[in-house]
């Protein structure tokens, strides 16, 4: 038998089921063709790699983003003594290209985009030839390849991920997307995106994820501001692309409707009733809004000062829910004007805003955001864990790596640490968990919310924010039970002859 493509998403954590198909594995799979047989796809989430399925001469591709980038050079390593070649993609490695080959045994890098560089790499992998750095680039929205959904293993994922739209305008300094992915919002054709999820509907998958990194990338601002500077060009442009997301939302409409949509989203959607209703009509039901802060201070921090505050925030999160688009907000909690009272004013806030999910994570450097830039020129090169200086925290052992690495004025790392453990302890609480529930029409799907809701916090905060390793231990062992309970919840009867929806026009957009 000839050589065989791997494709392997690292992590230090394997649950069995997971809540969201990593896209990437999918899209490389159609990437790779098929001259060399259909790639094994292995998602660590699910269950760690064998390295007996792995033959000498074989590709081994790995995507990594910072998180679980020390899993994937692990992986490298192991692959490359095993006589396979070893390849990295992902934001991390088109971050840092050099590091795959000094720690993760990496024969070639690929930056940027993957669809359509990867069948030129796995080539020259096996001619012999590989080059040490691949430039994938940014390809055109019309370019990304759609996923083989047909290699995803059955009843594993709850939500499988289709993306609309790459590359965000705004520059949130804790944000590597506009700086890796662009600040022009890339589009998929409204067709391209519905004829995957079609596809994924025949297979039984009725929840869906937008992995979009914004999915309102035209604000009512920006097209005032557009006509303001007489900038005809631009605000064509912009007006095509929002006309174009119209397009998209009424093609979703016309889908089943059972389909359940979720998507990321900025809060200042909020602005655009059109937009909110359309919203609805395309059954989009969820939403993650970076809230990031409650307090203006907060939001100066991370420049996201187009967000609201006060009880204007609490109204704009509400006015999502009467469109019927519940809220995951996600909070940053260790910002330079955060005080003690912060936390429980951030939790308290959250309840006010009817919020249906929430997440608080702690302030994290990451690699190509501002903040990671600014945090490594004031950090001392000396702070050192096991050998390894903070500024390249990814490479520590999770165990021994610190929780927060950015020093804050007033309060300690330790306090910030159980003070985040606390909210989300307090925001999923039973009590508030039963009370959101309502959100949900009959008894069983009320059950289904709180089982979700249990498990997003074992996934999501015990295994990120604990310290000891016996709590992650257990969090991963209970989300695992609770993950294989909620399985079947999200599943749906096939359905092989849903045809494509007629194609949608939209003349004019409010
Ligand atoms: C959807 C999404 C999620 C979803 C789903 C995750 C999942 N299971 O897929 C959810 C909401 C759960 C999520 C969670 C988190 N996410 Co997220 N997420 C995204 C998002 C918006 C899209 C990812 C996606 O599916 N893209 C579509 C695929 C096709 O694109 P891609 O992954 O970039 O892959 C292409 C190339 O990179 C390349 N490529 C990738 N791998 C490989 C491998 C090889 C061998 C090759 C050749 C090429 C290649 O080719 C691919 C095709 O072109 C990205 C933003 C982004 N633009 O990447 C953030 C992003 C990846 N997430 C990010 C973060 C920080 C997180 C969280 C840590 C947030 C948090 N604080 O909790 C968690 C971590 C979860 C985890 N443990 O993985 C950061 C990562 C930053 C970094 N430097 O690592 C990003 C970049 C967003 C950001 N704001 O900066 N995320
Ligand atoms: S956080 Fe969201 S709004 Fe801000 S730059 Fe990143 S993708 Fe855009």
């Amino acid at each position: 038998m000839g050589a065989r493509i791997h494709l392997v998403n690292p992590s230090d954590v394997s649950f069995g089921i997971a809540v969201i198909t990593p896209r990437w594995l999918y899209v490389l799979a159609a990437a790779s063709g098929d001259a060399w047989g259909d790639p094994i796809i292995v998602d660590e989430t699910l269950e760690r790699l064998d390295f007996s399925t792995i033959a000498p001469g074989d590709v081994v591709g790995i995507g990594i983003h910072t998180g679980n980038a020390l899993r994937g050079y692990e992986i490298g390593r192991l692959a490359r003594a095993k006589g396979a070649w070893v390849v990295f993609g992902g934001i991390h490695a088109t971050l840092f290209p050099e590091e795959p080959h000094e720690y993760g045994g990496a024969h070639a890098v690929v930056r940027g985009d993957g669809d359509h560089v990867w069948p030129t790499v796995v080539r020259d992998c096996l001619t012999g030839g590989a080059r040490a750095q691949y430039e994938g680039g940014r390809i055109r929205g019309d370019e990304f390849l759609p996923a083989r959904w047909d290699l995803l293993p059955e009843g594993r994922y709850m939500w499988a991920s289709v993306q609309t739209v790459r590359g965000c305008p705004k520059h949130c300094s804790f944000c590597s997307v506009w700086r890796t992915d662009g600040q022009e919002p890339r589009q998929r054709t409204v067709d391209m995106v519905i004829r995957e999820i079609v596809e994924l509907r025949r297979r039984g998958f009725r929840f869906i994820a937008l992995a979009d990194d914004n999915f309102y990338p035209v604000t009512l601002d920006d097209l005032a501001k557009a006509r303001r500077r007489l900038d005809g060009g631009n605000l064509r442009m912009l007006e095509q692309l929002r006309l174009e997301r119209f397009e998209l939302m009424q093609a979703l409409s016309q889908l089943p409707d059972d389909m359940v949509f979720f998507t990321q989203i900025t809060m200042e959607a909020a602005e655009d009733a059109a937009f909110l209703d359309a919203m609805r009509r395309a059954r989009i039901r969820g939403a993650l809004i970076g809230v990031e802060a409650v307090t203006p201070e907060g939001l100066k921090d991370v420049y996201k000062g187009f967000n609201l505050v006060g009880e204007q925030l609490v109204d704009r999160l509400r006015l999502f829910q009467r469109h019927g688009v519940n809220v995951l907000g996600s909070f940053i909690f260790g910002l330079p004007s955060d005080r003690t009272e912060t936390f429980k004013a951030t939790v308290a806030l959250a309840e006010r805003a009817n919020l249906t999910f929430a997440q608080f994570v702690l302030l994290t450097p990451f690699p190509g955001t501002l903040d990671f830039e600014a945090w490594a020129k004031n950090t001392n090169d000396r702070q050192i864990v096991d050998g390894i200086p903070v500024t390249k925290y990814w490479l520590i052992p999770q165990s021994r790596r610190p929780k927060l690495l950015m020093p804050h004025p007033t309060l300690e790392a330790e306090e910030i640490r159980v003070r985040a453990q606390e909210a989300w302890d307090e925001f999923y609480s039973w009590r508030q968990v039963w009370r959101r529930s309502r959100v949900a029409e009959s008894l069983k799907s009320r059950l289904a919310f709180v089982l979700i809701s249990k498990l997003y916090r074992q996934m999501y905060a015990n295994t990120g924010i604990a310290t000891d390793s016996a709590r992650v231990q257990r969090s991963a062992l209970l989300a695992r039970l609770i993950a294989t309970g909620c399985r079947r919840l999200f599943m749906a009867r096939p359905m092989p002859d849903l045809e494509m929806p007629r194609a949608a026009t939209v003349e004019r957009v409010a």
